[in-house]
């Protein structure tokens, strides 16, 4: 599935490490302070204090940071977009969150396991045949789970050797939106009316193919998200398209990102990844996952949940101030004032202790957990506006990696160095693996015996 150059437009044209550069910034210069990306000035927040203050519901409120209302004519006042008095929000965040339940989720398990079956079939290929490219297959992964549980359909990520033109179409208008709130002007004027074009074509290619899923929907027994939002009399059309789109751009991106960090992580810490599969042998045995087995990886959950300290694949979100206040009896904002969490930054809060740079799932354990500030850790955002993908995103990501490492050897190259791609997301880029069958191998092994 590597070496092909399918995913040209999952490169980062905007190629930066803003958020990664301002990580480090905050150590000096933190709890709150500024940068500009381009055009765009961001106001930072760093500290637990602070961070568990803008919780407050009362007195904050989630921003739509230009960042993402820059989707707005892709994706509208989707869940993502709205804002929060919006009765809109309100709504339609009712309709999705029953697309989220146990009971749910346990419909969306079949499919996932389905798509995972494609992925090792891909990667059963790769076996011994040169590496694999983690981002590329994790992000095709996620994006074939979200579609399969939000519409019941497959993109054929698997299949093409191209990206699928809704992918495509996808990622390229997410870049323009981001470029035009984020380049100066005279650049932006300097991309010039060929990428507006493009960037017009792209939204209403989105739009038939979103708009012919919906039509072609016919049977009403599907329990998919499609299927609670049709069967929701208060969402019209074009409020579903909003939300398919929002959707597929809120939680492909974010979970590929966490399955490729989770895996980078695995492949470098021996003694994780050699207790991470002791427990997938010991709890799933050798059949295919049932829903109660995935959640009961314990200790592969602590090893998710701190990848995503580290690495968080949402690098922040936006909290404005109600009214006029002063945050940390030191920071005086205006009623409107916005202040951007950086996740990576307070993930490395002086709470975590000396070594925040060390990755040790140890930290997750129960009375850890609880010895830490409740707001020291905000990896899916905050309060109402919080991710309602959080344990489909959990689910699916202990359900491949435990798929994947229960099957294969992976080795990564030793002289390869994390290198983070950002977008609206972080994601690993570069980072291959080396595939063998773990079974094989031990047979090998017990081959090579005298
Ligand atoms: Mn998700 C909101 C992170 C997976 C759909 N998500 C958020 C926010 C963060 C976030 C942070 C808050 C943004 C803000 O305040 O501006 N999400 C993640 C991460 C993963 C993730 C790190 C995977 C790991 N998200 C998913 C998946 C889906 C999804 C999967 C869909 C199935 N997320 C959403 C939606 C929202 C959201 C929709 C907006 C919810 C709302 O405001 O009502």
């Amino acid at each position: 599935m590597s070496g092909t150059d399918d995913n040209a437009a999952d490169r980062p044209v905007l190629a930066t490490t803003f958020m990664q550069d301002s990580v480090r910034v905050s150590q000096r210069e933190g709890p709150v302070f500024q940068r500009t990306l381009f055009n765009l000035d961001f106001t930072f927040v760093s500290g637990v204090d602070l961070v568990a203050e803008l919780a407050d519901e009362q007195r904050f409120v989630k921003h739509v940071y230009p960042n993402l209302a820059s989707l707005r004519p892709m994706v509208g006042d989707g869940l993502l977009t709205a804002e929060t008095d919006d009765p809109h929000w309100q709504t339609a965040h009712g309709v999705l969150a029953s697309g989220f339940t146990q009971q749910a989720m346990r419909r969306h398990h079949p499919r996932m396991v389905a798509v995972v079956d494609d992925l090792t079939r891909a990667w059963d290929r790769a076996v011994n045949a040169g590496p694999v490219d983690v981002t590329d297959d994790m992000t095709r992964t996620a994006l074939e789970i979200i579609a399969a549980a939000g519409f019941g359909q497959s993109l054929g990520a698997f299949r093409l050797n191209q990206s699928h033109p809704f992918v495509r179409a996808l990622t390229e208008t997410i870049l323009h939106c981001i470029r035009r709130v984020t380049l100066p002007p005279d650049i932006g004027v300097l991309l010039g009316r060929r990428d507006e074009h493009r960037y017009a074509e792209n939204v209403s290619r989105l739009n038939a193919i979103v708009d012919d899923i919906i039509a072609a929907r016919h049977d009403t027994e599907e329990a998919d998200l499609l299927a609670h939002m049709l069967s929701a009399r208060s969402l019209d059309r074009r409020a579903i398209r909003h939300q398919i789109i929002t959707f597929l751009a809120a939680g492909y991106e974010t979970t590929a990102g966490a399955l490729a960090f989770t895996l980078y992580a695995l492949a470098t810490h021996p003694d994780v990844l050699a207790r991470a599969r002791d427990e997938v042998d010991e709890v799933w045995g050798e059949q295919s996952p049932q829903y109660e087995q995935v959640a009961g990886l314990r200790y592969l959950r602590r090893v998710i949940d701190e990848s995503l300290r580290l690495w968080p694949s949402a690098p922040g979100y936006a909290r404005r101030a109600r009214t006029d206040t002063i945050l940390g009896g030191k920071y005086p904002m205006r009623a409107g004032d916005a202040m951007f969490v950086l996740i990576p930054a307070l993930h490395r809060d002086p709470v975590w202790g000396r070594d925040v740079d060390r990755f040790d799932p140890d930290r997750f354990l129960r009375d850890r957990v609880a010895a830490r500030p409740a707001h020291a850790y905000k990896p899916f955002g905050s309060g109402v506006r919080a991710c309602i993908g959080r344990q489909f995103a959990l689910h699916q990501i202990a359900l491949v990696i435990g798929t994947l490492i229960r099957r294969y050897e992976m080795r990564s190259d030793p002289a390869y160095r994390l290198r983070i791609q950002e977008a609206l997301t972080m994601r690993p880029a570069g980072f291959a693996l080396d595939l063998a069958l773990r079974k094989e191998s031990a047979d090998d092994r017990r081959r090579s015996l005298p």
